[in-house]
């Protein structure tokens, strides 16, 4: 059954991946499952047809079939579940994979979403001065807990996992702040996952789209 995503017609990032389709790419790369994608404009993302998907009017959507998904950890989730590679096979290593998702999602990706909205889109504010190192210390904070736990392993719970692909895509988006290489292992870390083949060939197709425009994030 063909599987459609969508993205961005024009990433506000010009193509360095840090864009939600990105993670979802990822994911399908990785379980060797073709997809097709349909680039949608930012106007194009607040209409009807595209709300009808998406309630938000954001990109990832996913569509198989009748199933329409958006929410990247719903969309890893769904690709993990049903198909090998994302996911182990023992019943308590793919919970805890699945609770790195969540972590990833809920507990890591929070700050560095403040961060990024603290420098890109309060620049201009008279409080960025003070607010800004509030939030870069509740960021170093998650991370130097997130490092604790990594310590020399390669993953976060044996082999990579679904967990990990979602960890890896959150600290992605720190890299441009210097932050992740005050955790040398967490920039180590994430390094392993954009070396993987399939992150590459992910990359490549977003960047496909991207190249060339010139970014604004
Ligand atoms: N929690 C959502 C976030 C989706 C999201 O923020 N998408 C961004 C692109 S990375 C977007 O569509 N931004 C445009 C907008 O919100 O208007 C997910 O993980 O899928």
């Amino acid at each position: 059954m063909t599987i459609t995503i969508t993205a961005f017609e024009r990433s506000p990032d010009g193509g360095k991946g840090l864009a939600r389709d990105t993670r979802v790419r990822w994911a399908l790369e990785e379980v060797g499952q073709p997809y097709e994608v349909r680039l949608v404009s930012f106007g194009a993302m607040k209409e009807p047809a595209h709300l009808a998907l998406h309630p938000f009017g954001q990109i990832p959507t996913y569509e198989e079939g009748d199933l329409a998904l958006f929410e990247t950890g719903s969309i890893v989730f769904h690709i993990a579940e049903r198909q090998a590679g994302l996911l182990p096979d023992d019943a308590n290593a793919r919970a805890r994979a699945i609770t790195w998702m969540f972590a990833a999602l809920n507990t890591v990706e929070p700050p560095i979403l403040e961060l990024v909205t603290a420098r890109l889109l309060e620049g201009d504010k008279p409080w960025r001065e003070e607010r800004l190192p509030l939030v870069e210390a509740r960021v170093r904070s998650r991370l130097k807990q997130l490092s604790a736990r990594l310590g020399d392993s390669d993953w976060l719970d044996g082999a990579f996992s679904a967990g990990d692909l979602m960890m890896v895509s959150v600290l992605l988006r720190l890299r441009s702040s210097g932050i992740l290489d005050e955790f040398p292992n967490l920039a180590a870390y994430v390094a392993r996952g954009e070396a993987r083949p399939a992150y590459k060939r992910a990359f490549a197709a977003q960047w496909a789209i991207n190249a060339g425009t010139p970014p604004t994030g």
